[in-house]
């Protein structure tokens, strides 16, 4: 058995969630709550960095961050459905998924900004930075949707990243960026494990 320390709420955790989901592992892998704040959860012996997710393996190593667990899910279990394995398409595929990748890191930074700080100590300069990325890279991916299918790792990594800004609500992407409301709801459609790894209701 595997332990994934994650939380329900973790957009890198919902990715791979997601992908334990769709290549059926999802009796080999338990899912352990984590908590980034508390200096004694076993989180931090697992990774010292205290960030979620990270997987355990059965002989006590540990994988993270979630890029290299996902390709330690698809090197061990897949056959090129999360990730193409002819190098071409490898690696188009890994930079789509980069891109929605540091939309959901800009995304994070944005709330932490909110969570770490005090109102008056939040910083319009850094928000403007993040909120550019965010914007600039859901520009850039809508010029590309078609690129983002569903089961690979880039239209996984794009949906979690959505799925984080419609809970968090950092922008109003919908209004924005139209094209991606409608790739969104197609996704969900065909693709069950969405659905399934969404968080608890609060
Ligand atoms: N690049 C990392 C990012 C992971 C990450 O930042 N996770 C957040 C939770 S969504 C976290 O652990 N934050 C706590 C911290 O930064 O201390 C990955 O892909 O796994």
């Amino acid at each position: 058995m595997l332990t994934l320390y994650s939380s329900l709420t973790s957009p890198y955790g919902r990715k791979v969630r997601m992908v334990i989901d769709i290549l059926g592992l999802a009796d080999r892998i338990e899912v352990r709550h984590a908590s980034t704040l508390d200096p004694d959860d076993p989180l931090r012996k697992a990774n010292p960095l205290g960030k979620i997710p990270a997987l355990e393996l059965a002989d006590g190593q540990t994988i993270f961050d979630s890029r290299v667990i996902v390709e330690f899910l698809e090197t061990t279990y897949d056959d090129g459905k999360i990730i193409p394995r002819e190098p071409g398409r490898r690696f188009r595929e890994l930079t789509l998924a980069a891109l929605a990748e540091g939309i959901n890191d800009a995304l994070l930074l944005i709330t932490y900004e909110g969570r770490f700080r005090e109102p008056e100590q939040a910083s319009r300069v850094w928000l403007d930075h993040q909120y550019g990325k965010v914007r600039r890279g859901l520009e850039e991916v809508c010029r590309n949707l078609d690129a983002y299918r569903s089961p690979g790792i880039a239209a996984i990594s794009l949906a979690c990243a959505l799925g984080y800004a419609d809970w968090r609500k950092q922008l109003d992407w919908r209004a924005e960026f139209p094209p991606l409301a409608g790739w969104l709801e197609e996704f969900e459609r065909i693709q069950p494990a969405f659905a399934r790894t969404a968080a608890p209701a609060e």
